[in-house]
């Protein structure tokens, strides 16, 4: 028998449960020369805002010790240049689209909603990144107040696709925030986006990023992840969480699984090998065969049991 490696999150079902993470396969159909699209649980879209948006200065990404940090900052074509020159080459391949969502106010992220409304019937799900650490010295870190997360999701309510709340491990609130996100609507919450890092070069004895601060991701962040999904599901065991943050291969994904994700997300490992996210499925088939679990579902949460 082969191996059920499908999921859900809130009411959608998934036929696998590895997506690729938001900002780390482009705003299209890049990675369809290396994977084949429709054999992902999803292909998560670029943070986009209702206008285009340049990003921060150079330099945007720097190596570090088992990681990255990136200072991106949100560079973007705005929702309605996207919806007519990249969601349809997406759709052709046979992804399931989500759209990651920002804003600097609350009525940026309404908008942007408002826009993504006229492609509802090409895409399953918005991720709303309430996160992102790199937009004014991480000034909009909405996920880091519970009020402010509520007042952003309710602003995306005229979506019909499901939400989910893209949230951060830089605050100690956050299984506060994981309960606000759902209160207002959010189906799933994704977890975890980057944490704030910062590198100095020595030589100029100045910080080496364009935008100072980053984000910090890849294998340096996954026990961050870990340990925060673990929290998250313990205390909102009916909340649907998506796991993210140095997933590299299967026993990484079956870590954050167990620790009570429905599904994963594959990032920074993209940049090493652009195949990682297809060999990370393939890895967690070939894991649940080694293991005799014929059904991925099964072990959701699994570390949370007694006994
Ligand atoms: O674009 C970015 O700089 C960025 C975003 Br939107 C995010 O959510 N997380 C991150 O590390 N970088």
């Amino acid at each position: 028998m082969p191996v059920d490696l499908s999921t859900t999150i809130g009411s959608l079902e998934f036929p696998a449960p590895v997506m690729t993470a938001a900002g780390t396969a482009g705003h299209g159909a890049e990675l369809s020369a290396y994977v084949d699209l429709s054999s992902l649980g999803a292909v998560v879209v670029k943070s986009l805002s209702a206008e285009p948006w340049p990003g921060n200065p150079a330099p945007r990404v720097h190596q570090t010790p088992s990681g990255m940090l990136n200072s991106v900052g949100l560079q973007g074509p705005g929702v309605a240049v996207w919806v007519r020159d990249e969601l349809p080459g997406l759709v052709e391949r046979g992804a399931r689209v989500v759209v990651s969502i920002w804003g600097r106010s609350v009525e940026d992220y309404a908008a942007a909603a408002r826009s993504l409304r006229a492609a509802e019937d090409r895409i399953v799900a918005v991720e709303v990144n309430l996160s992102c650490p790199n937009l004014d010295g991480g000034a909009h870190l909405f996920a880091h107040d519970p009020v402010a997360t509520t007042d952003v999701l309710r602003s995306t309510e005229m979506l019909e696709v499901p939400r989910w709340a893209k949230l951060s491990a830089n605050t100690d609130r956050v299984v506060e925030v994981a309960r606000a996100a759902q209160s207002a609507g959010a189906e799933a919450v994704t977890l975890i986006n980057t944490l704030i890092g910062m590198i100095i070069d020595t030589e100029s004895r100045r910080p080496l990023l364009g935008g100072v601060s980053g984000g910090l991701s890849g294998a340096a962040i996954h026990p961050v992840a870990v340990r925060t999904v673990y929290e998250v599901h313990k205390a909102i065991p009916d909340l649907a969480i998506v796991g993210a943050g140095g997933v590299t291969d299967a026993i990484t994904a079956i870590e954050l699984i167990l620790a009570g994700a429905s599904a994963v997300q594959v990032g920074t490992a993209t940049f090493a090998d652009p195949r990682a996210v297809a060999k990370i499925l393939d890895g967690l088939r070939t894991w649940c065969e080694a293991h005799e679990v014929s059904q991925l579902r099964d072990l959701i949460g699994g570390a949370h049991q007694t006994g």
